[in-house]
């Protein structure tokens, strides 16, 4: 019908790629035509009759009608039937979204100010890419280690609210290869936008052999509390500014604060900039934004990630 093609809500939506996807765009697209088919009624029912049986003259009388059961019935019985539909489609097709099978492969998602960190069973972490096997259910055990963000796969139609101090789940089986976008979709501050991830979709076998390499991060201790501490959601290596300067040829330059003093980027500036970063303002970078990694970082940390710094040339 060509109102049903016209309502394919998966035309204006993003690909089907799990089971739970098609069924949630064929449930959306049932709620979509049927609020559209009522509207029209509604709307074209009441515009007919208020035409039809306007006043004509001055002498019309009102009818007198007390009631018709048949008709009654039908405008109750009618609707009744289609929001139990409704009610009965939408819970089965929620308990399938929220009960994980029980074989299902298991990732932990860490959600951070502004990235999203992954970390496999063995050990394996990753910053805002991870990759599942497809065909296999998969779930995720979600945590944040800030404020409220919320894990959201277009593609798969799944999302859900990620909280500090306790853990949140999600599952889904992918049924496409491919690249996926993760979204953050709850407003958790400056760079709320850009906190996307990948999620790669590869066959089991490629799966395995991805997992099984070596999860040991070029750059030594280092460059692991650069990702661990998230200090790559606000500072790049490449020379582009994100929420913070670049690392990039930061050692040894001289830095403009937002008070116009210069100071000379050494050892003590970085140590500083890292333990009290509100003392200093990079001139164009916002206030207090960068946290304090005060009683954060060990001695031997501090010197790792100093270290790091100076060999960002
Ligand atoms: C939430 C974002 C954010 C995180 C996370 C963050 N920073 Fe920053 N950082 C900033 C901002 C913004 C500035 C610039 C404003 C300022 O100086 O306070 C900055 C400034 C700096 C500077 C001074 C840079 C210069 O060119 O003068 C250093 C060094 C630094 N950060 C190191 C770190 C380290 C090391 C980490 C991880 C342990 C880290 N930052 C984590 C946002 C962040
Ligand atoms: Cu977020």
């Amino acid at each position: 019908m060509w109102w049903l093609s016209l309502a394919k809500a998966s035309s204006f939506a993003p690909t089907q790629a799990t089971k739970i996807a098609a069924e949630w765009d064929s449930l959306y697209q049932f709620l979509l035509v049927s609020s559209l088919v009522a509207c029209a009624l509604l709307i074209g029912g009441m515009i007919y009759f208020v035409t039809k049986y306007r006043r004509k003259t001055n002498h019309d009388k009102t009818p007198y009608i007390s009631h018709n059961s048949m008709l009654e019935f039908i405008w109750s019985f009618v609707p009744l039937v289609l929001f139990l539909m409704m009610f009965v489609w939408g819970w089965s097709l929620y308990y399938d979204m929220r009960t994980v099978p029980s074989n299902a492969k298991e990732v932990h998602v860490y959600g951070q100010q502004w990235l999203w960190q992954f970390e496999y069973k063995n050990g394996k972490k990753l910053n805002n890419e991870f990759v599942v096997p497809v065909g296999v259910p998969v779930k995720l055990i979600m945590t944040s280690k800030d404020v409220l963000h919320s894990f959201y796969v277009p593609s798969f139609r799944i999302k859900q609210d990620v909280i500090p101090g306790r853990y949140t789940d999600l599952w889904f089986q992918a049924e496409k290869l491919g690249e996926f976008h993760v979204f953050c979709t709850e407003y958790c501050g400056l760079d709320h936008s850009k906190m996307l991830a990948k999620l790669k979709v590869v066959p089991l076998e490629e799966y395995e052999t991805w997992l099984a390499t070596t999860t040991e991060l070029t750059g030594g201790p280092g460059a692991q509390i650069y990702n661990d501490k998230g200090c790559v959601a606000c500072h790049s290596l490449d020379g582009s500014p994100k929420v913070g300067p670049s690392f990039k040829g930061a050692f040894g330059k001289n830095s403009m604060m937002d008070d116009g003093t210069e100071v000379k980027v050494d050892e003590n500036y970085l140590r500083e900039s890292i333990v009290n970063p509100n003392v200093k303002t990079v001139k164009g970078f916002p206030k207090a934004v960068m946290p304090s990694f005060q009683g954060q970082l060990s001695e031997e940390d501090l010197t790792a990630i100093i270290e790091f710094i100076k060999n960002q040339k």
